[in-house]
């Protein structure tokens, strides 16, 4: 398998060899069910690339890189990243299994890419594939000049040969793994000039080394064009002097690339064929089933959502569809090891020393774990592409109601990452790849750590689903305040949505009674890891235990959290108590009642209520403030008294955003007027995270103390429109502050979208800007069931 050479590499679309499709892939695809996630759109991290559902495996990438000057290898575009300084870019249409379309517009390059993906199912190995990729100058007139390369990478066991002989008139790359069985892969130009300037090369890399992809093409870029000017050339142009060598390097090729060059509008395929479907992907299907595909997308997205027919502008559906699509472009699947502490701690009583945590460790042991695997969403494609736990709740009570089956696939896959303790890193930094992106001294993951257990909020959206579709699951005893309620959010015309397997019945007991022991170790895990000292009281009633404190927090940060710098008590202390805490606790006593009944634990079911009760009891004992009119964190003084620590902001409203305040109760009435204040936490876009009249309003680095957050948002709409909207006297506050904040935040994020290109971070609370990482559609893209929510 050395060196051949060959200007005509790609086949022309007229002269494609293989036969035209032999079946509907809509009837396959229902067949096919089963398999339809083993292919995908898998890193998220790049800016397009896919591989299969499995570690270790085949994978590809796209990458270019600008050819108007000389420095175009040191600016090679491949994983997202905010510094390549696009314009916008992102899905605008992604189903999550078996089409997307993504635009791109590298702005310093003059060149607007789209790339589209198409899954034709069919035979045992998840069906066959292609992605098409096209570019077109952004401001016409101006020169485009840029050099694509498409690599295919073989990450593990198996083979990947190029019968360089006929390398130029049939698939290049036929290939087998064992659990994608036999395949073949093309790569074509099928619309452009400069068709005879291609290049290829092949070559054997270290295993486990395919995400360097990028690193790797810059040195034998680089590196020949040293070897071209050292033979005396000098008057190449950008474009001649940095190509593959048209050679294969090695003995067993693993990593196959074919680059082209365009200087004006181009279109190339890539089409993955497994050998054992009957339905395979040829240049003539790839559009049709495109087109299909979409339309498709467009009516599920409508019966789903309903924003058309509830009145929204044709510009506003399309960008609830693109954030949505790029949280669905998000997903992607993780393997590798991580790194854990377990060393033991020590917990001083309090800690004075300006930086430390409270728990001390001795002895650090960071630990490389096993290898494991997660299948999850990400917050952000450039910034954080990676899973993070208290994200992923939120990202899933979107993506549930879109792909009910795949969003409880990517949650059991959460839950399969739970150690026998119950705990679930907060942070998956799973292989080298997702480590490179965090700086060392963030990498490591302790086992006392936790997170807001959003997982079950995104379940309890399913069970709310569930008891859409039938009585079975309308059980419990806070079904009547919760359940029947929160049907209203899933109004008429929800059943469309119940697309998934998982919402029959029977199937839908089995998933739970599958995860209810995990969620009950887990559930235990918190209770006994986070639990505060309530010193004063002693630890005799029931009530008294229900106090809970976040480990790992530092004077300026609680990560564990969730809400980073927002403040707490002045210095860290083990006599702690964080009524944010508390409150998820409680909402986890709550719906572990309600699964508890549904796969028949009954005796466990009672003592969830009773935690819930007392957790109920103590949210008004320990934490309401009546000076304050505030739920507050408490601690202990130098007198050793007991005090509440008041920082009005989110912290302070958890009661309220998570349903266990009563609509009955006073109290609901103070904090109702504290979101509502425009000097407290209101403002024209949203809820700000910390109250303009806190003395740390604003400060340091300003991450949760005053700017917006989509996600405690929701919450905040929720919850009111869950539990506080209909019933009580103060049910026509919450009605208006309901009606008001909903519309403030879908014009805000929305008309950010349309000046900026992105969907950001976090939004300025004195001006409504996007800030921080962009495209953040984590839990920013739940926008689109803020949309769908309707007015009270
Ligand atoms: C630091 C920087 C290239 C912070 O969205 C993920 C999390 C949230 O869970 C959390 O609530 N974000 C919020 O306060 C982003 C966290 C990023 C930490 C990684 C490394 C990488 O620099």
């Amino acid at each position: 398998l050395l060196a051949s050479s060959s200007s005509t590499v790609f086949v022309n679309a007229e002269s494609t060899f293989i036969d035209t499709m032999h079946s509907d892939p809509a009837t396959a695809a229902a067949a096919a069910q089963n398999s339809s996630l083993l292919w995908g759109i898998y890193r998220p991290n790049l800016y397009f690339g896919t591989r299969a559902r499995l570690p270790n495996t085949l994978m590809t990438g796209l990458m270019w890189f600008g050819t108007q000057d000389f420095s175009g290898p040191d600016h090679i575009r491949h994983g997202c990243e905010e510094r390549d300084g696009f314009e916008k870019y992102g899905w605008l249409k992604h189903d999550g299994r078996t089409f997307g379309t993504q635009e791109l517009k590298d702005t310093r390059n003059n060149v607007e890419l789209t790339t589209e993906f198409i899954k034709v199912p069919g035979g045992n190995h998840g069906g066959s594939w292609a992605a098409r990729i096209s570019g077109k100058p952004i401001r016409n007139g101006e020169p485009m000049s840029i050099s694509t390369l498409y690599y295919v990478g073989l990450d593990g066991d198996g083979q990947l040969n190029v019968d360089t002989a006929s390398y130029d008139v049939k698939a290049p790359i036929v290939g087998n793994v064992k659990e994608l069985g036999n395949f073949d892969i093309t790569i074509q130009q099928t619309f452009g000039h400069e068709k005879s300037n291609t290049h290829f090369m092949g070559a054997t890399i270290p295993s486990g080394s395919l995400w360097r992809a990028k690193e790797f093409v810059k040195e034998i870029l680089t590196h020949r064009a040293q070897i071209m000017q050292q033979q005396g050339a000098t008057d190449f142009r950008p474009q001649d002097l940095y190509i593959l060598p048209n050679q294969f390097f090695g003995g067993s090729t693993n990593i196959l690339l074919i680059q082209m060059n365009y200087d004006s509008e181009f279109e190339f395929e890539v089409m993955f064929n497994s050998k054992s479907s009957p339905n395979p992907v040829t240049t003539e299907t790839i559009s049709s089933a495109i087109s299909k595909a979409e339309d498709a997308f467009d009516k599920r997205f409508e019966d789903t959502f309903h924003l058309k027919q509830h009145g929204y502008s044709d510009s506003m559906v399309k960008f609830a569809k693109a954030t949505m699509s790029n949280l669905v472009g998000g997903i992607g699947y993780f393997h590798g090891s991580s790194i854990v502490d377990e060393s033991p701690t020590y917990e001083d009583g309090q800690n004075d020393h300006l930086e430390g945590p409270v728990a001390r460790r001795p002895l650090p042991n960071p630990q490389m774990t096993a290898p494991a695997s997660l299948f999850t969403a990400v917050p952000s494609r450039s910034f954080f592409p990676r899973g993070f736990y208290w994200d992923e709740g939120f990202h899933q009570t979107l993506l549930g109601q879109w792909d009910n089956d795949l969003s409880l696939e990517i949650i059991k896959s959460w839950y399969d990452r739970q150690d026998s303790n119950g705990w679930i890193q907060r942070e998956q930094i799973l292989g080298e790849e997702a480590r490179s992106r965090v700086p060392e001294q963030f990498q490591i993951q302790y086992p006392e750590h936790a997170n807001p257990p959003t997982l079950l909020y995104a379940i309890s959206g399913y069970l709310d689903r569930l008891s859409n579709v039938t009585s079975t699951f309308s059980v419990g005893a806070f079904g009547n305040s919760g359940q029947t309620q929160f049907s209203s959010d899933f109004a008429e015309g929800e059943h469309d949505v119940l697309n998934g397997r998982l919402t029959n019945t029977d199937l839908a007991k089995q998933y739970l009674a599958e995860l209810y022991p995990k969620l009950r170790t887990n559930y235990e895990w918190m209770r006994r890891t986070m639990q505060g000292g309530i010193r004063e009281y002693g630890r005799t009633s029931r009530s008294r235990v229900e106090g809970y404190r976040w480990r790992g927090r530092t004077k300026s940060h609680t990560l564990t959290s969730g809400l980073d710098d927002y403040p707490r008590a002045e210095l860290p202390s083990v006599a702690e108590l964080h009524v944010d805490l508390l409150s998820w606790i409680g909402f986890m006593s709550r719906n572990l009642q309600r699964i508890a009944t549904i796969v028949g634990e009954e005796d466990d079911a009672e003592e969830f209520e009773d935690h819930y009760k007392a957790i109920a009891n103590n949210v008004e004992d320990l934490h309401w403030n009546e000076e304050q009119k505030a739920y507050c964190d408490v601690t202990v003084d130098e007198m050793d008294e007991s005090v509440q620590v008041c920082h009005k902001g989110y912290v302070t409203l958890f009661p309220v955003l998570l349903g266990i305040v009563s609509p009955e109760s006073k109290n609901l009435d103070h904090i109702l007027d504290l979101m509502h204040d425009p000097n407290e936490l209101w403002t024209p876009y949203g809820l700000r995270s910390l109250s303009a009249s806190d003395d740390h309003f604003g400060t340091g680095e300003n991450y949760w103390k005053g700017p917006i957050w989509i996600n405690v948002n929701y919450l905040a709409l929720h919850a009111l429109k869950t539990h506080y909207v209909e019933k009580g006297p103060y049910r026509e506050k919450a009605a208006k502050i309901y009606n008001e904040l909903r519309d403030n935040l879908i014009k805000n994020i929305y008309s950010e979208y349309e000046r900026t290109g992105y969907v950001w971070e976090q939004y300025n609370d004195k001006t409504g800007h996007g800030q921080r990482s962009h495209p953040f559609t984590g839990w920013t893209a739940m926008v689109v069931l803020i949309m769908q929510m309707g007015r009270a």
